[in-house]
């Protein structure tokens, strides 16, 4: 059996971004979206129809998660039944209230991840020493990217209508060519600093198969190659969103390596990946009006040294 391929060496060659905003940054490529993106995105906002790209947490239906990861569980803290008894709280002027609390894998639901998610050779983004992850994320931690919020140019690669399908299938790939001719079959093009979204609505499977579906687990998605990394880092993309759970085919076919494109696109490129978006009503009304282009805003939850963050994105059109 031949040896497995490193990650280090799969991307030895692979461009970095690292230093290019200075020694201490922890937000990447975010960093093309200035005022001026903001702008640009707001200037495609025609009819004020506003989306909402989280998935339910707490779906009767079941949350799709990583494998290992478990849905977040939300627990009744306090409700009516506390005033059952004799020793009920007594609040001056007869309150009665709710509470409930939830324990959840930050990385559990629709999700940005941190710049310092993943790694190899010991360097998280920007050459940060991965020990900085020890206990929480002194360094590219989800804090930075939720203190400044991710704004720009969305646009959506409706992959699964591209290819004339419900959805893409397990393991199915595509490539950075396929984004460019979805998109010239949608009508536009794919400009420099524009978000991505990236629909394959692969996790309506979730629903349909139940447990089958983490039998051979293989998510389908853009696939590793140099000419892709490439790509990504000549338009200066600063956000990858798609609806899957974790935003590229799970194993590199030719490699076999998992998760290549995380350390390529986000810890060499510093590209913010989103993660477990629904792409639903937002693909339906653009293949109804045509338009595929609209202003994205996201922010996560600031949560001090976090690995990620859930987040509820708007896409306004
Ligand atoms: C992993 O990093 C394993 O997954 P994700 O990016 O989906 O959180």
């Amino acid at each position: 059996m031949s040896e497995q391929l490193s990650m280090g060496e799969l991307l030895a060659d692979a461009p970095k971004n690292w230093g290019r905003w200075g020694e201490q940054d922890e937000l990447g490529s975010l960093n093309f979206l200035t005022p001026a993106e903001v702008l640009r995105g707001v200037s495609h906002v025609r009819t004020g129809e506003v989306f909402t790209l989280q998935r339910l947490i707490g779906d009767p239906n079941g949350d799709p998660v990583w494998p290992g990861r478990e849905p977040a569980q939300r627990t009744m803290i306090i409700d009516e039944s506390a005033w059952d008894g004799a020793d009920a709280p007594n609040f001056p002027g007869g309150l009665h209230y709710a509470d409930d609390k939830i324990h959840a894998f930050l990385q559990g639901s629709t999700q940005y991840d941190a710049l310092g998610h993943v790694w190899y050779d010991g360097k998280i983004w920007n050459g940060y020493d991965a020990r900085t992850t020890i206990g929480g994320m002194d360094k590219a931690s989800v804090e930075p990217i939720a203190q400044r919020g991710v704004v720009g140019r969305g646009v959506l690669l409706d992959m699964a209508r591209f290819r004339g399908k419900e959805n893409l299938d397990k393991g199915e790939t595509f490539s950075h060519t396929d984004l460019e001719e979805c998109a010239a079959a949608q009508g536009h093009t794919i400009e420099p600093h524009d978000i991505l979204l990236i629909r394959t609505n692969f996790l309506r499977l979730f629903f349909a198969e139940g447990e089958r579906f983490y039998e051979n687990f293989s998510e389908p998605g853009l696939t590793y190659s140099p000419e892709l990394v490439q790509w990504f880092a000549d338009r200066e993309i600063p956000n990858l969103v798609t609806d899957t759970i974790a935003n590229e085919t799970t194993y590199e076919p030719e490699t076999g390596i998992a998760l290549p494109l995380h350390c390529a696109l986000m810890r060499n490129l510093g590209i913010a990946l989103t993660e477990i978006c629904d792409l639903e009503e937002l693909a339906a009304s653009c293949a109804e009006d045509g338009r595929y282009t609209f202003l994205y805003a996201a922010a996560p939850l600031k949560v001090h040294r976090a690995t990620g963050s859930p987040v509820n994105p708007l896409a306004i059109k």
